[in-house]
């Protein structure tokens, strides 16, 4: 297996497409023959860490533990795609913290809440106008955005890249380090 593991962590809010372009990295790694894995925050919570809900310090836990399974992967030797709305800086780098500097590119999809709202996939942002769920990311609970990031994935005169454009940017990045 001629590939150095590392950690490709993913933040941002709710519908900014994290997921998406952990799934469309992964394929894209795929076909150059390089082994990944993607941690998903959404289903992680439906196992690993399905006894942890929203606050700060289950937010804080479920970082760290995914932080920790990120760097097992990593340490076997596999690109670890990790999606997680992780919205303090202190818990991610408390996982950048965790392994080797060079080892961790955090990628931050900054795109603007609206968008997010807009797109709404799951109807999530509308049930957090409504009030009938407290403390949703970017709402009534913070987003902290990195301050130091590897990466950043936004729009381009108003247009988001699209996934495989975003993976592209992403897999030259890990070309070049
Ligand atoms: C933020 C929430 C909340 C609240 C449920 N705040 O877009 P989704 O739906 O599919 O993914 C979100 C997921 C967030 O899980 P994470 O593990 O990534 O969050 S964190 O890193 O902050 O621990 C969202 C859904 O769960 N969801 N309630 N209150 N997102």
């Amino acid at each position: 297996l001629n590939q150095k593991g590392c950690v490709v962590w993913i933040t941002g809010l709710s519908g900014s497409g994290k997921s998406t372009l952990a799934c469309s990295l992964s394929k894209e790694l795929h076909s150059r023959g390089k082994l990944s894995y993607v941690l998903d925050g959404d289903n992680l919570r439906h196992g690993l860490n399905k006894d942890l809900c929203f606050k700060p310090e289950d937010r804080a836990e479920n970082i760290r533990r995914t932080g920790e399974v990120a760097k097992l992967f990593a340490d076997a030797g596999l690109i670890c795609l990790a999606s997680l709305i992780s919205p303090y800086r202190k818990d991610r780098d408390m996982c950048r913290a965790m392994m080797n500097d060079s080892n961790f590119i955090e990628v931050f999809m900054n795109m603007p809440l609206e968008l997010c709202e807009e797109r709404d996939p799951k109807g999530l942002y509308k049930l957090a106008r409504a009030g009938k769920i407290k403390g949703f990311t970017g709402i009534d609970d913070p987003y902290e955005p990195p301050l130091n990031c590897e990466m950043e994935i936004k729009q381009i005169d108003g247009v988001c890249p699209a996934p495989i454009a975003m993976a592209g940017q992403v897999v030259s990045y890990l070309k070049g380090r």
